[in-house]
């Protein structure tokens, strides 16, 4: 796993959970979320500055984020690497998937933040949901890794990926609490909603994660595959990596992302799988 412009991280995979939250209170992610939300939060960010480039706020953290402490991501077990020589791919399911997307203008709608003030309704069915414009998402640190993709029924392929972590974008987007006070999700995980619920903007295919696994290292919400950008049948423009679990959790094509108390819905859990389908 290579994060652009910082060093490797050197990573530690036998530490145990109590040893990383106490690491991780060395964060650097929060200083640079506090400063776009004393601006007025990412919602800001999408309407205002995007076109320009990187809006500052998260320039800041770029920056922040280049000082990383060494050991922050310690005591998160990782799933293994492989030679990128090894990469291939394989097409498995297409629920949700059908017709073609606005690359440039999609939107991922967000529900379950600590401030949903900016929130819009798109029409009377649907729920309240902040809607985070994907260059937003693409100016989070690019994560690079290859991991393996292992399927229910039997199968597995190496890929290599490239996407923002799941972890940064919770950071940026700011998720509720139970103590209903502001986030801390390096501090304070124990304090975020357990689940993260993600849905294809159809909502024919939905997973439901444990929030631990969402904010995994190598939980990336991913925009290309093999060096190249999503295709259709991979989920673009943007689709979940989440290789400590098995294929069916790793959704593609994410229209929605709701943080929530609440076990979510799992498109193969009520087929007969294993709702945590872990690895
Ligand atoms: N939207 C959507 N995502 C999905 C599926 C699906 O049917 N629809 N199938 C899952 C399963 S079972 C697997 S194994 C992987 C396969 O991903 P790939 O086609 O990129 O190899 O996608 C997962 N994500
Ligand atoms: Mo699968």
């Amino acid at each position: 796993m290579t994060e652009e412009k910082q060093p490797a991280l050197k990573l530690n995979l036998d530490v145990d959970e109590r040893e990383m939250l106490k690491i991780s209170r060395r964060s650097f992610l929060w200083a640079g979320v506090a400063g776009a939300s004393a601006i007025g939060g990412i919602w800001w960010l999408g309407a205002r500055e995007l076109n320009r480039g990187i809006p500052w706020p998260l320039r800041r953290m770029l920056g922040l984020n280049e000082k990383i402490a060494e050991g922050y991501f310690r005591g998160y077990r990782l799933a293994p690497e492989f030679p990128e020589a090894l990469a291939t791919e394989r097409i498995n399911g297409d629920v949700g998937l059908d017709g073609d997307v606005d690359e440039k203008g999609y939107v991922v709608r967000v529900m379950g933040l600590h401030d949903m003030s900016h929130a819009v309704q798109e029409d009377a069915s649907s729920e309240p949901a902040v809607s985070v414009p994907i260059s937003a998402i693409r100016a989070l640190p690019a994560v690079t890794m290859v991991t393996e993709l292992k399927c229910i029924e039997g199968w597995s392929v190496v890929v290599k990926w490239k996407g923002a972590r799941l972890r940064d974008f919770a950071a940026m987007c700011g998720p509720q609490t139970r103590s209903l006070s502001a986030p801390d999700i390096d501090r304070k995980p124990e304090d975020l909603l357990p689940y993260v619920a993600l849905e294809t903007p159809d909502g024919s295919y939905y997973v439901g994660i444990d929030i631990m696994s969402a904010l995994h290292p190598q939980t990336l919400l991913c925009y290309e595959m093999n060096g190249r950008p999503l295709t259709n049948e991979h989920g673009a423009p943007l689709r979940l990596v989440i290789p400590v679990k098995y294929g069916v959790k790793n959704l593609k094509r994410i229209g929605s992302i709701r943080f929530t108390d609440r076990r979510p819905r799992d498109y193969w859990e009520e087929r007969g799988y294993d709702w945590y389908a872990g690895l």
